[in-house]
């Protein structure tokens, strides 16, 4: 049996949500780093069903796509993960909308206005042929981002409001003053909510907070919703669970 992999873009949060569900079900695996570039190649190599990352190959070669299957794969090994109906539905509405457009609000900030800001997350623990390939390909690789995202000023807008909104959903359900979203103890729903949020916030005990700054603008809006109950509970959670 060789050891696990993990397959991912440094920058990407789903793959951070996967590597948190990893680690917190106690999984050894070897981290992959992929490029823009490249990725599809390797995807379609692993015989993996779609072209992104995650994607988890476990040690007996069993290939496992998409950071909530990957999830639920980690916690069917030993349970550490609360995993049920309602953990599971409130991960699935994280995924479809906060984390598809908390993306596309930092990359219309970042990519638009500053992409070689961008380049070098992409770049951090991908092997010396990839950090090259990634410099040569960049100029070619940020129109096909900014095309397959949608990103722009307007979009920006929008997706800074749907974010909004999803944050006000999860005060409302943190203002009991619950310490998880459900139940009493680390859910996937969880990890879900913090490691999708993070680009927003940047909390300290994130693996990039060393090699990324915040853009501006999300800089001052982040502050702005420093007082939020979500704000304080992302943190929180990263402090005592990552
Ligand atoms: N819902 C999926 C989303 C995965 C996803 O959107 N991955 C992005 C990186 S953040 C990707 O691989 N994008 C490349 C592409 O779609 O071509 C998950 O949770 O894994």
């Amino acid at each position: 049996m060789t050891k696990a992999k993990l397959y991912v873009f440094s920058i990407s949060h789903y793959c951070e949500k996967a590597k948190w569900a990893l680690e917190a079900c106690d999984i050894d695996y070897e981290l992959k780093v992929l490029i823009p570039a490249t990725y599809a190649k390797t995807a379609k190599t692993l015989g993996a069903s779609a072209n992104s990352v995650p994607i988890f190959e476990a040690s007996d070669g069993a290939i496992v796509q998409g950071s909530a299957t990957i999830s639920e794969w980690a916690n069917a090994q030993n349970e550490a993960l609360l995993i049920n109906d309602e953990s599971r539905a409130i991960e699935q509405r994280l995924d479809d909308v906060l984390g598809v457009h908390i993306r596309r609000w930092f990359y219309s900030e970042a990519l638009l206005d500053d992409p070689a800001r961008v380049k070098p997350v992409f770049a951090l623990g991908a092997s010396i042929l990839d950090k090259i390939l990634l410099h040569i390909a960049w100029p070619k690789v940020v129109p096909v981002m900014i095309k397959r995202m949608d990103l722009g000023p307007a979009q920006e807008l929008e997706s800074k409001a749907l974010v909004e909104t999803e944050l006000d959903w999860l005060d409302q359900r943190l203002s009991d003053g619950r310490r998880y979203l459900v139940g009493d103890r680390l859910s996937n729903a969880d990890i879900a909510a913090a490691s999708l949020i993070a680009p927003a916030f940047g909390p300290p005990q994130h693996p990039l907070d060393s090699v990324f700054e915040l853009p501006p603008r999300i800089a001052e809006t982040s502050k702005s919703w420093g007082s939020r109950p979500i704000a304080h509970w992302l943190m929180a959670l990263y402090e005592n669970h990552r």
